[in-house]
C-alpha cells in the first residue's frame, strides 16, 4: 500500500453495527442523536435474497421502467422491461469476468418498484415496519424507491432532498456509502440545493481546500443489511458488486418540520409542498390515505 492510500484510509471511520434492533434503542441510539448505523440480521427471511435474473424474466409483465444512463444527477433516461435490464446486467457482469471491454449498463435508480410491482413484495416479508412511525405503518410499501445496478455505479456525494430520515435495504450484493454529517455540507462544495461538487473518493484538497475539515464515515453494505443515515447526511454510494437495493425515506415531526423550514435555505418549493404534506400527516393527524395521493408525485420527482 502506498503512503497517499494510507493517508486516504486514516481519516476513514467505522460505522457502528447493530446485530438487530428494537425500536426504543434505535430511536434513543441513533434517530434522536442523529446517527448513522447499519443493522445486521432483521431481513434474513426474505425471499428477496435469492431474486435471480431467472425469477424476474418470469414475473416479467411488459411494464416498462426507467433506467438512468449517464451521471445520475443529471436525470437522463431510457425505458425498458425489468427482464431486459436484468439480462443486460449479466452480460456486463460477465465480459468484466472475462476481462472484455464492456459499455456500462444505466442504473435503475430510484423508482417506485413494490408501488409499480406489488407482486414482488411477498418476497420482502417479515418487514421490520416497527422501525418507522407509525403513521407509515399500514403503507411502508408506497414510500419505497429502488435501486438495482452494475458493478462500478456511483450516485455522487448528495443529501436527499426533503432531508428525510433513510433506511436502505441491501437485498443483492455489495455497496460502499461514504457518509458525511450534515453539519459538514458547508465544506461540500454544493451546487444547486443538493449535489456536491466534492468527491470523497478522489479528494482534490487544492480544488477544495475546506474539504480537509470533514469527518468521513464509511459503511460497506452486504446482503441482508440495512443502514441507517439520518436526515440532511450527505452520502455517495458505489455498487462493488452487481447490486439490488432499496430505501424507505421517511420523517419524524421533527424532520418534516426542518424540511418545510427549508423554504428559507434555498430548496426547490416543490420540497416544502412534499414536507408540509408529511408534516400535516404526522404532526396534525391527517391520515395517511389522504396525503398520499397528493405525496405521490414525489415517487417520480428529481431535483
Ligand atoms: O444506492 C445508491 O446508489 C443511492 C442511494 C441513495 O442515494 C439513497 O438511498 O438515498
Ligand atoms: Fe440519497
Amino acid at each position: 500500500m502506498n503512503l497517499l492510500t494510507q493517508e486516504k484510509l486514516k481519516s476513514f471511520e467505522h460505522i457502528t453495527i447493530e446485530n438487530k434492533i428494537d425500536r426504543k434503542t434505535f430511536y434513543t441510539e441513533y434517530v434522536k442523536k442523529n446517527k448513522p448505523v447499519v443493522i445486521r440480521g432483521m431481513t434474513s427471511d426474505w425471499k428477496a435474497l435469492e431474486w435471480d435474473t431467472e425469477y424476474f424474466r418470469s414475473k416479467e409483465t411488459g411494464k416498462k421502467v426507467s433506467i438512468k444512463v449517464g451521471n445520475v444527477s443529471e436525470g437522463k433516461r431510457e425505458q425498458m422491461t425489468l427482464s431486459t435490464y436484468v439480462e443486460l446486467l449479466e452480460e456486463y457482469e460477465q465480459n468484466l469476468k472475462l476481462g472484455l471491454e464492456a459499455e456500462k449498463p444505466g442504473y435503475l435508480h430510484d423508482i417506485p418498484f413494490f408501488y409499480m410491482f406489488p407482486e414482488y413484495l411477498a418476497d420482502i416479508n417479515p418487514f421490520p415496519r416497527d422501525l418507522l412511525p407509525k403513521w407509515y405503518r399500514n403503507k411502508w410499501q408506497n414510500y419505497i424507491q429502488f435501486f438495482m445496478g452494475s458493478t462500478g455505479s456511483l450516485t455522487p456525494l448528495h443529501f436527499d432532498t426533503l432531508l428525510t430520515n433513510n433506511l436502505f435495504f441491501q437485498v443483492a450484493g455489495r455497496k460502499k456509502f461514504i457518509l458525511i454529517e450534515a453539519k459538514d455540507k458547508k465544506n461540500c462544495y454544493i451546487r444547486g440545493w443538493r449535489w456536491a461538487n466534492f468527491d470523497p473518493q478522489n479528494p482534490d484538497y487544492e480544488k477544495f481546500p475546506e474539504a480537509k475539515h470533514i469527518k468521513i464515515t464509511e459503511a460497506l453494505l452486504e446482503a441482508g443489511d440495512i443502514l441507517y443515515m439520518p436526515g440532511g447526511m450527505l452520502h455517495q454510494v458505489h455498487g462493488l458488486s452487481q447490486s439490488i437495493s432499496f430505501n424507505i425515506d421517511w420523517h419524524t415531526p421533527k424532520s418534516a418540520a426542518k424540511g418545510v423550514g427549508t423554504l428559507w435555505k434555498g430548496a426547490p418549493l416543490k420540497n416544502v409542498y412534499y414536507n408540509a404534506l408529511i408534516y400535516a400527516g404526522l404532526r396534525l393527524g391527517v391520515p395517511e390515505k389522504v396525503i398520499f395521493p397528493l405525496y405521490k408525485s414525489y415517487l417520480n420527482y428529481v431535483s
